[in-house]
């Protein structure tokens, strides 16, 4: 089941504290991105504990909301409901969307990362409002995340679901134009943000190339 909901940001960051010192480095790169434009953001940090998760997500929640961006929560429901995000992102091991939909209602939006057409499908089915592919190229971390899937497979899974889908992995500022060109709604990354010196200019630059408004 499909329900429409407008998904209206292509530039979907996600965060990693590990490229910073402390999570107050996190929150002040975030918002560099914020004053460029970015108006989607989830806290990945998977192997925080709850407190300090919940903690991190209060204030990641302020900072978003003085920018009018969305936040969104990786796996947890729960925190997501305590901090008012606009919605979860779940993985494959999460619980799935229709769990979390009878959870977190109508409200939310549920994004889902997906590696493969049958992750695609289920996740379709099981009522996600958007979902991730990838990763699409080999990125520093490739380990974590599987082999590459390649924009060749983007391609043709984006044919298969009405669904916003949003290329990730290993993306920088020149692969924009392909996984554009493969139909992708928009590219979520990290590195090619939150990785770099200028964090303010390479979300302007992600901004104008995935055709986000600035
Ligand atoms: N899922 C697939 S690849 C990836 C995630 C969370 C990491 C994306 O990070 P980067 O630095 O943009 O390659």
């Amino acid at each position: 089941m499909t329900r429409k909901r407008s998904i209206e940001f292509r530039l979907y960051l996600i965060t990693d504290r590990a490229l910073f010192p402390d999570t107050t480095a996190l929150l002040r790169a975030v918002e560099m991105a914020l004053r460029a434009g970015v108006k989607a953001v989830q806290l990945r940090e998977k192997d925080l504990p709850t407190r300090p998760l919940l903690d991190l997500a209060h204030r990641m929640r302020e900072l978003t909301s003085r920018f009018r961006a969305r936040l969104f929560i990786n796996d947890r429901a729960d925190i997501a409901l305590c901090t008012d995000a606009d919605g979860v992102h779940l993985g494959q091991s999460s619980m799935p969307p229709s769990a979390v939909r009878g959870i977190v209602g109508e409200r939310m939006l549920i994004g889902v990362s997906t590696h493969g057409v049958d992750e695609l499908v289920a996740a379709e089915r099981e009522g996600a409002d958007f979902v991730t592919y990838g990763p699409l190229y080999a990125t520093p971390s490739k380990l974590r995340y599987g082999a590459p899937v390649g924009v060749g497979s983007l391609k043709e899974v984006i044919v298969r679901t009405p669904m916003p889908v949003f290329g990730i992995g290993g993306i920088k500022k020149e692969m924009i134009k392909d996984v554009m060109a493969s139909g992708a709604h928009g590219v979520a990354l990290i590195s090619g943000i939150l990785g770099v010196r200028d964090i303010t200019s390479a979300a302007e630059q992600y901004l104008n190339l995935v055709g986000e408004r600035v």
